[in-house]
């Protein structure tokens, strides 16, 4: 074990003195909102606000000596969720925190409970709440600034670290070890992992088993590992006679005995320690020489809350190493409930929290007071230390230019082309364009470049590797459709098979703009089915307004050869109720090129998000258009690829590359139901939103809007009947009939896949031309037809 015992630099004493006047005012502060909240604040639900005083008290010295110290300007943090108050109550203290924000803690409008980008008023450089993810986007970060200094888009002295503090249970989750080994790869430097090792996580105390083996694991991948076990008052007591067998003990203490020796406190400690140590007259005499309370803060100086070891060890880590500081710390440190397993949500009630102020010489009504409870002086001397500190005067905030996207994206050459391929194809236009656009496409893709057709792009822009990396097959003149020579311009990031790893690089590279100050335009590809695998990153990377295009093919049943496991069924219904991500599916490649074109001005606008489109590799026969017309609508979510006859009795909405069925059938539905239109659905998701938004608007006065399926719809007859068809979810469109009133009868996927061919799966899960027909037949002339 590498423990920290001196850094190199000695912090001068009264930046010591000041950085513990911080972690005791942090403590109190993120203590006294959470109380606030819980038993002050009017409660008119009778729900339970919580918070976790626990969790805040056992990483106030690490975040004091990092925010006040260590931090410079240009570093970046994910703070872990439930230090949220913390991060609050540092803000408070360098003026960026409002009094009324921490009374509103998770009320409306209010410090929301886990830091929040787009929520919160305090600057949040990370959104947190799943635990782990914050810790991986770190990793992501410091790659993609790596990306922009390679590119000459960020000077390299502007390099910042790029910092998470986390739990240690966030250890248990396995994005972790999927980004390490990503990390790894790609030598991820700049990056620092703060683990606040209190051995405790929501549930219990964590195990044992597990000592060492973090350290292990963090240096195989190519980490320095910082164990901070012990403070100064131990690493003195360990220099006297008997100091080595107390060492010895507290080393080999099981996790739940010290955390329920902490709770008991020093009389429990005194009876512990005699008896297990009888047999050594030093150390019993070296126990003997401290009083209870004495020795409880001997017992419970580990290295996360000791100021000194603190500063020391972040000034070890000088350099661009990725860095794993292991932080012992005690849960709830400091409160009446430290060390208690069950103290995870656990709140002081208000006896304690008055006997904690009172502790502290705060003065009952002066509690907000950010210096409370310090004489005149110390307070004076502690808020001059604060304003010099490095974050006091940040930076602003950066404002990344817009990329120009130009005016028209060409539609691809050819009379049967597949969605995915003209994707590919409209990327490799792109590159060879010399548009400012192409410069800043970083495309990326766990494991699939070639089979979501990314590939020639790639060759085109090559992959980005710090280090060149040369295509060994092609020096060897080797005959390969992939010419992946890797090198600094490169702008294409390839990542291994981990879904978790995409959208995290997506989200990272999403935030360039907000972050670093440019703006990146990132794509990328996945198969359709394999989204739901990193599903959580994947709303982590929305809800923090994270800007990217997803692009997921194959899908749908088009995947049949593939079999049932590469079947997606539901990912029209995740891109649906995916707040910050607009999902399209375009049946025919000049729709695929003018919603690309839109994404790309989408991904960029103030109101904008990201953009998930879900492509086939099926072959379609493109359609001769007469003119422009349908484009407008068609980016909208919906055009009349014929139109109806006013007033109609029925017609038939599709979305996707089931397109050419869907015309079959209305050819062959036409003689019995004149007039029957046919409806292009190129966004589910847009049509949806629109409609809600529409009534929303109405309902709450905001005038009388009609939203694009109203007025779609409303070319046809009230009692209209619809007959909808996606490969993918039913209840993708079902919901059409509720816009108007209108009977439907909705066709789809609800049943897992198997292999098969086009034509069996069809006619299987009730979704060719003939089952079109048939539910028409039944819906709109009242039987089937033979
Ligand atoms: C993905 C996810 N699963 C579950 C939770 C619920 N949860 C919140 S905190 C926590 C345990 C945290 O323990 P640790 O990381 O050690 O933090 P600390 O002890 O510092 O509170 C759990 C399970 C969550 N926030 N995110
Ligand atoms: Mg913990």
């Amino acid at each position: 074990m590498n423990t920290i015992a001196a850094g190199r630099d000695k912090v001068p004493g009264d930046v010591i003195d000041h950085l513990g006047a911080l972690d005791t005012r942090l403590r109190w502060l993120s203590a006294w909102t959470i109380h606030n909240a819980n038993h002050i604040r009017e409660s008119r639900d009778g729900l339970k606000v919580g918070g976790h005083q626990a969790s805040c008290a056992s990483i106030t010295a690490i975040m004091a000596v990092l925010y006040f110290h260590a931090l410079r300007p240009q570093d970046k943090v994910a703070v872990k969720p439930h230090a949220g108050p913390v991060l609050h109550a540092i803000h408070y203290l360098l003026g960026n925190q409002s009094l009324d924000q921490l009374q509103s803690f998770r009320g409306l409008g209010g410090a929301q409970s886990y830091p929040s980008r787009t929520k919160d008023k305090i600057p949040v450089d990370f959104s947190t709440g799943s635990v782990g993810l914050g810790v991986a986007i770190t990793a992501f970060a410091s790659l993609v600034q790596d990306y922009l200094i390679a590119h000459g888009q960020l000077a390299p002295e502007k390099a910042g670290r790029m910092v998470a503090l986390m739990g240690d249970a966030e250890l248990d989750e396995g994005n972790i070890y999927e980004c390490l080994i990503e990390g790894y790869k790609h030598d991820v430097r700049n990056c620092w992992w703060i683990v606040d090792y209190n051995r405790q996580s929501l549930d219990a105390t964590t195990a044992d088993r597990m000592f060492n083996r973090f350290d292990d694991i963090f240096r195989t991948c190519g980490w320095r590992v910082l164990t901070l076990k012990h403070g100064k008052l131990q690493r003195a007591a360990f220099k006297r006679k008997g100091g080595s067998t107390l060492s010895r003990w507290i080393d080999d203490c099981p996790n739940a005995d010290f955390a329920a020796l902490t709770y008991q406190g020093g009389a429990a400690w005194r009876k512990r320690l005699l008896d297990d140590l009888a047999a050594d007259a030093a150390a019993v005499a070296l126990v003997e020489s401290f009083d209870d309370e004495a020795l409880a803060a001997l017992m419970t100086n580990l290295g996360g809350h000791c100021i000194e070891t603190l500063a020391e060890a972040f000034a070890t880590a000088d350099d661009d190493v990725p860095t794993m500081f292991i932080a012992y710390t005690i849960k709830g440190f400091g409160l009446p409930f430290a060390g208690h397993k069950d103290n995870h949500a656990g709140l002081m009630n208000p006896g304690q929290a008055h006997s904690l102020r009172d502790s502290l010489g705060i003065a009952e009504g002066d509690e907000w007071a950010p210096y409370g409870g310090l004489g005149d002086n110390a307070a004076t001397a502690l808020a001059a230390f604060v304003a010099q500190s490095p974050l006091a005067n940040p930076p602003a905030p950066a404002d990344a230019a817009p990329v120009p996207v130009p005016a028209r994206i060409p539609t691809p050459e050819g009379r049967e082309q597949s969605t995915q391929a003209a994707f590919g194809r409209i990327l490799l236009d792109l590159a060879k364009s010399g548009q400012p656009l192409a410069d800043r496409l970083v495309t990326t893709s766990p494991d699939v470049t070639v089979s979501t057709n990314l590939g020639a792009f790639v060759n085109q822009r090559g992959l980005f590797r710090r280090q060149e990396l040369p295509d060994v097959f092609h020096a060897a003149r080797i005959p390969s459709a992939q010419k992946w020579a890797g090198h600094g311009a490169g702008q294409h990031i390839e990542l291994g098979i981990a879904e978790n790893n995409l959208f995290l690089m997506l989200t990272a590279l999403g935030l360039s703009a907000p972050i670093f100050g440019t703006r990146l335009i990132p794509i990328g590809t996945v198969y359709d089915p394999f989204i739901a695998r990193g599903l959580d990153a994947l709303n982590y990377g929305c809800y923090q307004n994270a800007r990217f295009l997803l692009v997921a093919t194959p899908s749908g049943l088009t995947l049949g050869p593939e079999g049932g496991a590469h079947q997606s069924i539901n990912s029209p219904l995740i891109g649906m109720g995916q707040p910050g991500l607009t999902y399209f599916e375009p049946a025919y490649v000049d729709e695929l090129a003018i919603i690309m074109r839109w994404a790309f001005e989408h991904l960029q606008a103030d109101d904008g998000g990201s953009v998930y489109l879900r492509l086939t590799t099926r072959v379609l026969e493109q359609l001769s258009r007469e003119d422009d017309s349908w484009q407008a609508d068609a980016l909208k979510g919906a055009y009349w690829l014929k139109k109806p006859a006013q007033g109609a009795e029925a017609a038939i909405v599709y979305t996707g590359t089931i397109a050419p069925e869907v015309l079959a059938a209305w050819e062959v539905l036409l003689e019995d139901l004149p007039g029957l239109g046919l409806l292009a659905v190129t966004s589910p998701d847009l049509l949806h939103r629109d409609w809600s938004a529409a009534r929303a608007a109405r309902w709450s006065g905001r005038g009388s809007p009609t939203s694009h399926i109203e007025h779609l719809l409303g070319e046809l007859a009230a009692h209209a009947g619809l007959v909808t068809v996606i490969d993918g979810a039913p209840s993708t469109l079902s919901w059409l009939g509720g816009v108007r009133g209108m009977r439907v009868s909705p066709l789809g996927i609800d049943r897992f896949g198997q292999t098969g061919d086009l034509i069996d799966l069809y006619r299987e899960y009730r979704l060719g031309t003939d089952a079109i027909v048939e539910a028409a037949a039944e819906l709109f002339l009242g039987g089937v037809s033979q």
